[in-house]
Formats: structure tokens, C-alpha cells, sequence
């Protein structure tokens, strides 16, 4: 039986994390509303919705009400992670996460190496000027675990939704200036993605990018540039 509980998204545009949800309401043909909220400004009624006062989260079910103005009778949830899984259980049809075990232990694998070996050493170059050794090899365990074609599980999974939000900015934003990187660090971060080093993760993104649900919650490179030059944490600053 279909889902059809209503739900309510609180995004901001520019936050990947943010961004896996979304692919993941899209790949899921929910019904949904979208609700922009400045984390950095983020009104009082949020924290009924986030208590870590974060984006993502979703309310669902509950009353029909305006998106600013939540019911206690709906259900808030958020995290990104478990927002994915969520969406596993409960539109099984779709096909997030396939029911083998064997491939959904390896999907999640992919996301555990993400987030074990990448995530935070990307956070560290992108926001803090910090070296990017660590990201380099990260990125080099993620490249690896991925199959010689297509995805990675080779069908599209939530392991994609999950990484496909991140590895899109790190390349756009290297190209574009974006980001308060260490100059030494950024110089090696464009050699490493200029040359073969890691085609196979670049045609991975280039791939994943492809995929309509990228494309309506990404936007445009244009759109993500044009905002993430708002965002005060991407700018540079002296070290
Ligand atoms: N672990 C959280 C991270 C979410 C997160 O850090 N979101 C950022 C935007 S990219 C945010 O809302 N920051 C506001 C703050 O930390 O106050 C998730 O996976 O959902």
C-alpha cells in the first residue's frame, strides 16, 4: 500500500546533508513540501521540528498546517542517515536499498567509508584550512571501493545518495574558488583531481550527477555557486 502520510522537508539549499534527503524523497516519488530554513539563522519554532537545530529534518504525518507553524501531532525526524533508511522502510517499492543482504551490507560499507575516512578531513579542508593528506587518501579508499562501472553496488542505492552530495561540491567548489582551503592543500587538491588519479571517482560523480533527483535538488553549478558564495563558512579567511 502506498505511503501517504504528509511530509514536510526543513532544508537549506546549499547543505548536502540536506541534499541526500531530498534525492531521496525524489527517487521515492513522496509527496512533499519544502521548507527553506537558514541553519545559521534559524528561527525559535525550529527547534520543535531539529532540537540539534539542524538541517535536515522532515515532520511527518500529523494535521495539515503550514510548514513554520509544525503540529505536535506529527512525527519530526531528522539526521540524514537514518532519514535514508527511513525512506528504505517504509517505500519499499522504490528499491533504495536493494533486499539482498549481501548488497545492502556493501552499500552500507560504502557509506561507513564515507563518513569514517572522508568526511571529516573534508570538513577540515573546506571550512577550517586544514592540510589535505588525510582527504586525498580518504578519497582514495572510497575510489577503491567502488566497481570497475556504474554505481556503487553498481545499481543506485542510497551508498550514491549518500557520498553524491558531497563529492558534487568538492569538485565544483575546488573549480570555482569556494571554500577557506590551506593554498598549499588546494593546489594539490587540483592536481589530484586534474590528472588520472581519480577518473574513476570523477566519472562516478559525473555519472550520479546524471540522475533527475541530482539534478532538481542540486539545481544548477551556476545556483550552488551563487549560494554557496553567501555561505560565511565557505568563504576564505586568513589562516
Ligand atoms: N549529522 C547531520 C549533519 C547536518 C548538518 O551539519 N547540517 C548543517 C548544514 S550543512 C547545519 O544545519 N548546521 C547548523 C548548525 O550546526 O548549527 C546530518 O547528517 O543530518
Amino acid at each position: 500500500m502506498p505511503f501517504t502520510d504528509r511530509i514536510t522537508l526543513y532544508t537549506a539549499h546549499f547543505s548536502p546533508y540536506a541534499q541526500r534527503v531530498r534525492i531521496a524523497l525524489e527517487e521515492v516519488h513522496a509527496d512533499y513540501v519544502i521548507h527553506e530554513i537558514d541553519p545559521h539563522h534559524q528561527p525559535d519554532w525550529y527547534r520543535g521540528v531539529s532540537p540539534l537545530g539542524k538541517v535536515p529534518a522532515i515532520t511527518f504525518g500529523g494535521p495539515d498546517v503550514p510548514p513554520d507553524e509544525p503540529s505536535p501531532e506529527s512525527v519530526k525526524l531528522f539526521e540524514s542517515l537514518p532519514l535514508l533508511e527511513f525512506f528504505v522502510d517504509v517505500f519499499p517499492e522504490a528499491n533504495l536499498l536493494p533486499t539482498d543482504p549481501i548488497l545492502r551490507a556493501k552499500a552500507r560499507a560504502f557509506i561507513a567509508i564515507y563518513e569514517s575516512y572522508v568526511n571529516a578531513h573534508y570538513k577540515d579542508v573546506l571550512l577550517f584550512h586544514k592540510p589535505v593528506d588525510g582527504l586525498l587518501q580518504g578519497l582514495e579508499k572510497l575510489q577503491a571501493a567502488l566497481p570497475p562501472t556504474g554505481f556503487a553496488i553498481e545499481q543506485w542505492s542510497t551508498a550514491d545518495i549518500a557520498v553524491i552530495p558531497f563529492l558534487s561540491r568538492m569538485l565544483l567548489y575546488l573549480d570555482t574558488g569556494i571554500g577557506n582551503y590551506d593554498e598549499e592543500g588546494e593546489k594539490k587538491l587540483k592536481d589530484a583531481f586534474a590528472g588520472e588519479r581519480f577518473a574513476r571517482l570523477k566519472q562516478y560523480v559525473q555519472e550520479a550527477r546524471e540522475r533527475p533527483s541530482f539534478k532538481v535538488s542540486f539545481v544548477s553549478d551556476e545556483y550552488q555557486v551563487a549560494i554557496g558564495r553567501k555561505v560565511p563558512a565557505l568563504q576564505r579567511r586568513p589562516a
